[in-house]
């Protein structure tokens, strides 16, 4: 699968790939990251990306013609195969991304993502755009980290990318896990008593005991608790 980024920072793209499990996909030639410098675009010698917005007001707004040449450029470039693609543009006012838009956004071949700085876009770029998505309801400096979080989830859909080690089966939010719909279960290693200061941490008694059955009620129990004190909402979720 293939994912490019068209951004004014696009070192901040290029730094992700070389991190373990993805730098590893990209050399097994399971995932692409690209990105693609918007200033390159641009139609002046100071490379302007952004203009102040028609009527007035705070913040500058970024140019949908320097855009339009960006997305056609990156576009352009596409392999001989027909590639299933999708040009995405984030910002706060997008739709909001979730583990279930992850699997279906899997489906394309070619994901393009368009990161913008500033106040925002000027509105006539989303005749461009297949889809505006947002990472959640808070704002970012920027479209960049919100990029690379939606590459990462997509990502881990793509066969191979996660190895048995990291499976994504039971997972919190993966709708045919054991848990589904609910928080994963609290998990511990060695030691099996833990000392921090004054007080003595032990693994539950009951992962110990060997007994499948009673662990595996005792985890759907916990998962339960935990979501119902932390996440009360994903109880009656539909996804
Ligand atoms: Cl996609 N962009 C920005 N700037 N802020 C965000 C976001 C995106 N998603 C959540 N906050």
């Amino acid at each position: 699968m293939k994912f490019e980024v068209i951004t004014i920072f696009p070192e901040l793209i290029d730094d992700y790939k070389k991190i373990s499990i993805v730098a590893r996909a990209i050399k097994k030639r399971l995932l692409q990251i690209k990105a693609f410098n918007l200033r390159d675009y641009t139609f002046d010698a100071h490379k302007t990306v952004d203009g102040r917005p028609y009527g007035g007001g705070a913040g500058m707004v970024l140019k949908a013609d320097v855009l339009t040449r960006a997305i056609q450029g990156v576009l352009k470039k596409t392999t001989k195969k027909k590639e299933k693609t999708k040009v995405i543009l984030l910002t706060p006012a997008g739709k909001v991304f979730s583990q279930t838009e992850a699997k279906k956004l899997a489906k394309n071949d070619r994901l393009i993502f368009i990161s913008g700085r500033y106040e925002g876009f000027d509105e006539r770029v989303s005749s461009l755009v297949d889809a505006e998505y947002s990472i959640g309801d808070y704002v970012l400096m920027g479209g960049e980290l919100a990029a690379l979080v939606m590459i990462e989830t997509i990502a881990r859909f793509v066969s191979g990318v996660v190895g048995k080690e990291e499976s994504i089966q039971g997972e919190s939010f993966s709708k045919d896990g054991k848990t589904s719909n609910l928080l994963e279960y609290p998990q511990y290693t060695r030691p099996e008593v833990l000392k921090i200061g004054k007080k003595t941490l032990r693994v539950p008694k009951v992962l110990l005991s060997g007994d499948h059955q009673k662990i595996k009620i005792w985890r759907a129990d916990q998962a339960l608790k935990k979501t119902k004190k932390v996440r009360p909402d994903l109880i009656n979720k539909q996804w």
